[in-house]
């Protein structure tokens, strides 16, 4: 039996590839497409897999009411999906009540910890048995990397060792809990040596709680459980973000709804602008995080200071704020946006004998209509800061001038043999909404092709989704010839279970994170969801 299942699988794996690898935009008639589905209903009946027969013969069902047109590549894949999707459930987890997967899972509220140890065996096991919880795991060896990614991911807890090879933990504990937006993110720490000291040292530190090395994994989930609840708590009850004073996100949704409730019935425009500093990486690494965090702090403070009393600032994420105008047209808006600006870049910062200014660029839109909604209208006012940071920074930008189609290109690129794995990931990309980005998506089934494309080598940001498993050239081959020629794309590498040299090589080599293959789908478009939208 095993054997005829295989076959099957390669079946269809081989047809996919057919179909869907070429580069050329080729048409693929109806009646190829029936003969696929018809053979799958046939084999897979005989070989009693029941999800793919029922699933093959729905679909064939709906293909004889649907005419003898011929297909064009995406719409079949997108036919297909189910199919493609089941036959990987059925070859990785031998499964067939595996749920089927949905586009519209809510990634945002999965928890995300960061784990720091250098002791690799321990790593996987921890993001494993983490994440077999649910929750979302980057496992890093490197504490100086987590540090710098910190300020992108935010975290909702940190696992962390204190005995890092040539580095000391609680140096790491020392630093976050000196850093006001991580007060209130608990932080873990995990140790072999239990002694007194050493946990005084930790809590006086910040720790919130301490474990000893051999780790009760099962108790080590329940703390980490605990202390996850305790931060979504607070998470719900603050409106005011720890660092900058100011108002937070959550609290922005909840008026931005009221205004546009208001404007509903008043008819009265208002205005929202999305702010964001110019080269604020450039700031971090010139002058340091620190130095960073106080720029962020002074700039929330100046536009506090001076807008009116009636304008609400917030900060949207880590550099951008965004003020709501009440009450306000868009030109009106403009005018005190660009004295702001004028006004901001004005401020000198000190830092160790040097001194430096910054700037600001942004997007405003005013409400019009009624039908508009708040993701609208934020979304219409990123394009427009997108606008502003295209046409050279430092400027303000109205939303109703613009194209609504300039949208920021991101190119995700996906390299990986399977050819099932590859139809599934382009599918799961497509469907994705990705807000300020449109999605660039092409597959590959080695680096060679990739690297002949061309594509990394052309401007925009990358993010790769990689196989550490490939012939031809392997994927941390790859990886690092990806890494030699764009520095800043951003890869996720898809791995064996158990090749900690592997994962080790990975994350050494610049991987941003790691799943193992197999992986459920489900957590798999989470994942991809989730990082995209906080490293870019
Ligand atoms: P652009 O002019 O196009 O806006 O480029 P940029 O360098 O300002 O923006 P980019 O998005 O490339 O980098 C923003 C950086 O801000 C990345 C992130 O690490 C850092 N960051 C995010 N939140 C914080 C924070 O709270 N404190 C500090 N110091 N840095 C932060
Ligand atoms: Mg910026």
């Amino acid at each position: 039996m095993e054997k005829y299942k295989r076959l099957l699988f390669e079946k269809i794996k081989n047809q996919i590839a057919d179909w869907f690898d070429s580069e050329v935009e080729l048409m693929i008639s109806n009646e190829e497409v029936y003969r696929f589905l018809h053979s799958i209903k046939g084999t897979s009946g005989t070989l009693d897999l029941r999800g793919l027969y029922q699933v093959s013969t729905r679909l064939l069902e709906s293909i004889e009411d649907r005419g003898k047109s011929d297909w064009d590549k995406k719409t079949l894949r997108d036919f297909l999906y189910e199919i493609i999707s089941l036959a990987y459930q059925y070859e990785h987890f031998n499964d067939a009540s595996a749920p089927l997967p949905r586009g519209d899972s809510d990634t945002e509220h999965v928890p995300l910890i960061q784990v720091i140890d250098d002791d690799l065996s321990m790593l996987i096991l921890l993001k494993d048995a983490l994440e077999s919880k649910g929750w979302m795991v980057i496992a890093h060896t490197d504490p100086d990397k987590a540090v710098a990614q910190s300020y992108d991911l935010q975290a909702d807890c940190f696992i962390v060792d204190i005995n890092l090879e040539g580095r000391d933990g609680l140096e790491f504990l020392e630093r976050m809990q000196r850093n006001a937006q991580y007060q209130l993110v608990p932080k873990i720490m995990i140790s072999v040596d239990n002694s007194r000291e050493t946990r005084m040292k930790a809590y006086k530190l910040g720790a919130d709680d301490f474990i000893e090395k051999p780790i009760d994994m099962e108790e080590l989930i329940v703390r980490v459980g605990r202390q996850l609840q305790r931060k979504q708590y607070v998470d719900n009850l603050a409106l005011v973000d720890e660092l900058t004073k100011v108002y937070n996100r959550r609290f922005l949704s909840n008026q931005l709804e009221r205004s546009i409730q208001e404007f509903r019935r008043t008819r009265l425009p208002f205005s929202i602008a999305i702010l964001d500093i110019d080269w604020f990486k450039k700031i971090n690494d010139t002058f340091g995080h620190p130095a960073g965090d106080r720029v962020l702090v002074d700039l929330a403070h100046f536009l506090k200071e001076q807008s009116r009393t009636s304008d609400v600032v917030f900060r949207y994420g880590g550099e951008e704020f965004v003020i709501l105008f009440p009450k306000t047209t868009e030109s009106e808006a403009v005018a005190v946006l660009s004295r702001l600006l004028q006004g901001f870049s004005s401020l000198i910062f000190e830092e160790t004998d040097e001194t430096f200014s910054a700037t600001f660029s942004a997007g405003v839109i005013a409400v019009t209509s009624a039908s508009q909604e708040s993701a609208d209208l934020l979304r219409a006012a990123d394009q427009a800061l997108y606008e502003a940071k295209e046409s050279g920074k430092s400027r303000i930008v109205s939303a109703n001038k613009i194209n609504p189609e300039s949208r920021k290109k991101l190119y995700v690129s996906v390299i990986d043999d399977d050819a099932i794995i590859r139809a599934m990931l382009v599918k799961i990309l497509q469907g994705m909404d990705m807000g300020k980005f449109t999605l660039d998506i092409a597959a590959y089934e080695d680096g060679k092709t990739f690297f002949a494309s061309g594509r990394l080598e052309g401007d925009g940001e990358h993010f790769l989704i990689l196989d550490g498993i490939m012939p031809v050239m392997d994927g941390l081959e790859v990886l690092q010839k990806v890494k030699q020629t764009n520095d800043s794309a951003h890869v996720l590498m898809l791995t064996g279970r158990k090749s900690e040299y592997d994962i080790s090589r990975a994350l050494k080599l610049g991987a941003d994170d790691y799943m193992t293959k197999p992986f459920s789908i489900k957590e798999l478009e989470a994942r991809i969801q989730r990082l995209i939208k906080r490293m870019f």
